[in-house]
């Protein structure tokens, strides 16, 4: 790319508003600079987008497709101009036309298209993908409502639509011309061709166009560009005028229109908690039918091969179970397309595809009823129904020891289709997303499958993009970094290790410390013009961040900080290191306890923020609309990272990754990846606590322990609890008696009060250890050095050797 200079950047903003706008400068908005800058970086992406699939269709490079119902991208205007190596330039450029970058960049609305670490997973492995030069593509859909809007009003959370799409968003290409139709419901007939062979029509199938919109992944400074196809629902525009002419058909057409364009219409808001609503059963049909269908027809295109040669060229991996009727949907297009037999189809399908899992909690598993799947998808049923019969006779014959457990491994058992069966069967690949879980799956979880196929079974720990997550969002830490180690850190992640060697050094340890000084204003000061609420930028910013759930426990963290207060109310004068807590998170809409969690952490706040008594050394602070560009700012801040799962619980977690790197301290359990955080940084530079994974299993077994032991016995558990239950916290006396209940009634299913003492004394250790200012700094920059084994380019670095065996072009 030619050296582009903040002159030229300049004269071609201004040309473009004047021809998109009609508009001078001093007249722009910040909103009308983010368009123009946008098109301007759209116009150094074509070419080499355009350059990118040629070499790929030349090189007949092998392809991997991430299929995933979520990408969880955020805003890409900061981001596409870092990767383009335009980033400084565009920032000198705006200031002097009189603009602030940052608020510039702020115009764009996040595609808030997933609910959390699975959906932000799959946008960093993008972003990795293309900056390592490898041949990798997503495909999602593109729902017209992202992930709900979240105000809190009067301590409650409020769900607003997402509509992200208002303004037209310019990252996307629509591509008409490569539209699919998608076919659900309908009759199966079967015939005997003359050879003798079985042959499949379907007849008044409901038909949906599904409608392609490309957006541009660009890599780091290397002039790839990969792609990100979204795919949009829309009705199949009949060719049958007569019809359309009657006003009757009309109407009854835009019905029938509405309830089609729904399938892409918005994204399920509940990560954990498996909801059978046949609409998303849909939308995972129509995502997942769309990609089948594109891959192999490029593959075709591309290739003179076979598709019984599929495999050589392609590698699908699903992300969790959502998109895993992709493996009947191959198998059904080729039988009944490609008119290979069954046993050759099947042999591509499991040499194709790759499946990731990122749970163990059981409410979360996906299963469909049977009734719902034959009704909606009756082809694909049959599939899925003689893969289960070959399956389980297999197991009769070759595995006698297994035979009493054929139902719990059959994929349709108890009149339900089990998708997590159906993945791991259909699979060459299985893998978890961090050690422990893994290690979960293996042993507990899918014992007897991995005892089937223990090959299949791999772990590959999460990642993060350090480009987004350090580079772009603490650019300060950035330069500071280089500054001490040189840049080669940003293609080499793994480099940031040679900052141990400084990690002593007290000049540099105060650099650090005013950048995160700096980083904690700046969030300060947003919390200010968010909330009215003036926190200390010199106390501990102490962050828990993520969706609300139970087993995240965000109800230890505010136990905690009711705990505080209550010894501050009784001695005001104690030395305490003033504490700032901060919390973001979303409850899914239906999870009433959750959404009452959120309750407690509000009305905490706004007694514990108004309290004269305190003297400020205490504030809590609740962000709304927890989300990716939120993300960006508070992590940059954070001194205390709070990764709390009940211990087992927490899949892997890639949140206490982002702020490792930006130099927080880790307190959490010994759970997901922060057992391997825990292995590099050693006991010194974490702070854990609490139960072990395996303690909580073997409570659980045993039908857990006594929570009301701990009520009886530990006073400051029990004021906590009293508390919330005699309305101390509440307006009036009911508020929060069933937080009080589920811990009494329901026997603390979490573990909250079993790991609270460890907690708070933990908390004081840090505590103390922030009070030394050295100490802290070097395990501050000591995590930071071991960071780059998370930054997610490893990660698909195993990947792409040890899953896809694809090259770098
Ligand atoms: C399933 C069926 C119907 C409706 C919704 C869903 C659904 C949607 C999203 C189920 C689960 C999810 C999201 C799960 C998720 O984000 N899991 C997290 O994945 C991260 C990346 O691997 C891990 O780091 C986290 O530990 C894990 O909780």
């Amino acid at each position: 790319m030619p050296q582009l200079t903040a002159n030229h950047l300049k004269d071609r903003l201004v040309k473009r508003l004047i021809i998109d706008r009609g508009i001078e400068v001093s007249d722009a908005t910040n909103k009308d600079m983010y368009y123009a800058l946008s098109y301007i970086v759209n116009d150094e992406i074509m070419p080499n987008w355009f350059k990118t699939n040629k070499s790929y269709g030349e090189k007949q490079a092998k392809q991997v497709y991430y299929l995933s119902m979520e990408f969880l991208i955020g805003r890409l205007l900061e981001s596409n101009l870092l990767n383009c190596g335009m980033l400084d330039v565009a920032k000198e450029a705006l200031e002097e036309l009189g603009f602030h970058s940052e608020f510039v960049f702020a115009e764009e609305r996040d595609a808030g298209l997933g609910n959390g670490g699975l959906g932000r997973l799959a946008a960093c492995f993008l972003d990795s993908l293309a900056s390592l030069h490898y041949p990798g593509h997503g495909y999602g859909i593109r729902y017209r409502y992202g992930l709900f809007e979240q105000r809190i009003i009067h301590g409650n959370q409020v769900e607003l639509p997402d509509y992200w799409l208002k303004d037209s968003y310019p990252w996307e290409t629509r591509k008409e011309e490569e539209a699919v139709v998608i076919q659900f419901h309908g009759k199966v007939h079967m015939f005997k061709r003359n050879d003798g062979s079985l042959e499949f029509k379907y007849e008044n199938t409901d038909k949906v166009l599904a409608v392609p919109y490309d957006i541009p992944v660009v890599g780091y400074k290397n002039e790839v560009v990969n792609t990100l196809r979204l795919w949009s629902a829309e009705p199949v525009l009949e060719q049958n005028a007569e019809a359309m002419e009657e006003n009757r058909e009309f109407y009854r057409d835009l019905d029938h229109q509405h309830s089609i364009e729904q399938i892409s219409g918005f994204l399920y808001p509940d990560d954990s908690n498996y909801e059978g609503k046949e609409l998303r059963l849909k939308q995972q049909y129509f995502l997942v039918s769309s990609s089948i269908q594109n891959i192999l027809k490029k593959f075709k295109k591309g290739h003179r091969l076979p598709v019984s040669r599929l495999s050589e060229k392609v590698v699908i991996q699903i992300n969790d179970t959502h998109p895993s009727l992709a493996i009947p949907e191959m198998m059904r297009i080729l039988m009944d397309e490609e008119r290979l037999d069954w046993d050759t189809a099947w042999e591509v399908t499991t040499k194709v595809f790759a499946y990731t899992n990122h749970t163990t909690l059981s409410e979360a598993l996906e299963t469909w009823p049977q009734e719902m799947l034959q009704n909606l998808l009756p082809r694909i049923y049959m599939i899925i129904d003689e893969i289960n019969e070959r399956f389980c006779k297999s197991i009769w014959f070759n595995y006698e020891e297994l035979r009493d457990k054929i139902p719990e491994l059959a994929i349709i058992a108890h009149g339900r289709v089990h998708m997590a069966r159906l993945a791991i069967v259909g699979s060459f690949s299985v893998n978890g997303v961090a050690r422990i879980h893994t290690e979960i799956l293996k042993k507990k979880e899918m014992r007897d499958f991995y005892s089937l196929f223990p090959e299949k079974f791999n772990n590959k720990t999460n990642g993060i993009t350090h480009r987004r997550w350090l580079l772009q969002a603490n650019p300060k830490l950035a330069d500071v970094i280089t500054e001490v180690i040189g840049p080669q850190w940003i293609k080499r992640p793994k480099q940031l290790i040679s900052l141990l060697k400084y990690s002593n050094d007290k000049a540099l340890l105060e650099k650090f410390n005013r950048v995160k000084h700096e980083n904690k204003k700046a969030l300060a000061n947003y919390i200010h013009q968010h909330t009215g609420i003036l926190v200390d930028d010199q106390s501990i910013f102490d962050v828990q961040i993520k969706r609300l759930h139970e087993y995240k426990r965000q109800l230890l963290n505010i136990f905690h900080v009711i705990y505080l207060y209550n010894e501050l109310k009784e001695n005001p004068n104690q030395d305490m290191t003033p504490h700032t807590f901060i919390f973001g998170a979303k409850a899914a809409p239906s999870y009433y306890v959750a959404k009452e969690v959120i309750k407690l952490i509000n009305t905490v706040a706004s007694i514990v923020n108004y309290d004269k008594d305190i003297q400020g050394k205490l504030k809590v602070i609740f962000l709304e609309n927890y989300n990716v560009s939120l993300a960006e700012k508070i992590i940059p801040a954070a001194d205390i990272s709070e990764q709390i799962s009940t211990a087992s619980k927490e899949a892997s977690g890639t949140g206490n990754m982002k702020m490792m790197m930006n130099g927080a301290i880790t307190l959490g359990t010994m759970d997901g990846a922060n057992i391997e955080i825990h292995d590099l940084v050693g006991d010194s530079n974490i702070f854990i606590f609490g139960l072990t994974a395996d303690e909580v299993l073997h409570y659980y077994q045993n039908g857990g322990y006594n929570a009301r032991d701990i009520y009886n016995t530990d006073d400051r558990v029990k004021r906590i609890l009293d508390q919330l239950n005699q309305g101390e916290f509440g307006k009036h006396d009911i508020e929060f008696k069933d937080i009080f209940y589920n811990i009494l009634y329901h026997n603390d299913p979490y573990f909250v009060l079993k790991d609270f003492e460890p907690y708070l004394e933990t908390h004081e250790l840090a505590e103390r250890a922030y009070r030394d200012r050295l100490t802290w700094l070097n395990m501050s920059v000591t995590n930071i050095a071991y960071s780059g084994k998370f930054s997610s380019d490893q990660t698909i670095r195993e990947y792409a050797t040890d899953i896809w065996k694809i090259k770098q072009v």
